[in-house]
């Protein structure tokens, strides 16, 4: 059984799209968290040992932190193709995109957001690598692994969903996301998704 502890419109609605890519049944908790304009509250009912979401819970075992899960449910769910296996020749890109993803984009894209890419060089040169990575993936193919679509498009296209004018302009990236939210399982899950709570 598979249940996620959800927040609309946060970090666990990408989790919500790959639940709905695998097509296995599952179940969303929505519970309140702690929103970045103060409001809301930490959940109780929620099992993330700090409050956030996403949170899943796989037959009674609890994983988090975003990139982890995609790691677990393409593992776990490998007919549903949404990542090299071990043994495949493209694991090693898969693991290194969603370890980027977590290691790099989060906080470059929150200092970005932050404004610190306009005061400190050191940011600035990050965020600019990260663009640079992005654009030569994408000048290679449709999708971070080339032809494979895998869970690390979800994770960096909800960057773009989130917050557009913090990524990278141009048509090569507004077709990546269009493509992207085009696949029936991400219109499905955000027709689901409810207000912010
Ligand atoms: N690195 C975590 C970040 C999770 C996270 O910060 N989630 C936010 C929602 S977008 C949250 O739950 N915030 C509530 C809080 O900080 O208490 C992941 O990607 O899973």
């Amino acid at each position: 059984m598979l249940t996620l502890y959800h927040a609309p419109r946060s970090r666990s609605s990408r989790i919500v799209w790959l639940l709905e890519e695998i097509g296995a049944p599952y179940q969303i908790e929505t519970v309140s968290i702690r929103r970045g304009d103060g409001s809301g509250a930490r959940d109780p009912r929620n099992p993330h040992p700090d409050g956030k979401v996403p949170a899943l819970v796989h037959d009674g075992r609890l994983v988090t932190e975003s990139a982890a899960i995609c790691l677990h449910l393409s593992d776990a769910f490998p007919a549903a193709k949404l990542g090299p296996p071990i043994g495949d020749p493209q694991r090693g890109d898969y693991l290194g995109w969603l370890f980027w993803y977590a290691g790099v984009v989060e906080p470059v894209v929150v200092s970005h957001w932050k404004g610190a890419t306009k005061t400190d060089p050191a940011e600035a040169t990050a965020y600019e690598q990260m663009c640079a990575r992005l654009r030569g993936a994408l000048e290679r193919g449709p999708y971070l692994l080339g032809d494979a679509f895998s869970t690390a498009d979800v994770l960096v296209a909800s960057v773009f969903q989130w917050g557009r004018q913090l990524m990278p302009a141009g048509a090569l990236f507004d077709d990546y996301v269009a493509r992207l939210a085009a696949r029936p399982a991400f219109q499905r899950a955000a027709a689901e998704d409810g207000e912010p709570g």
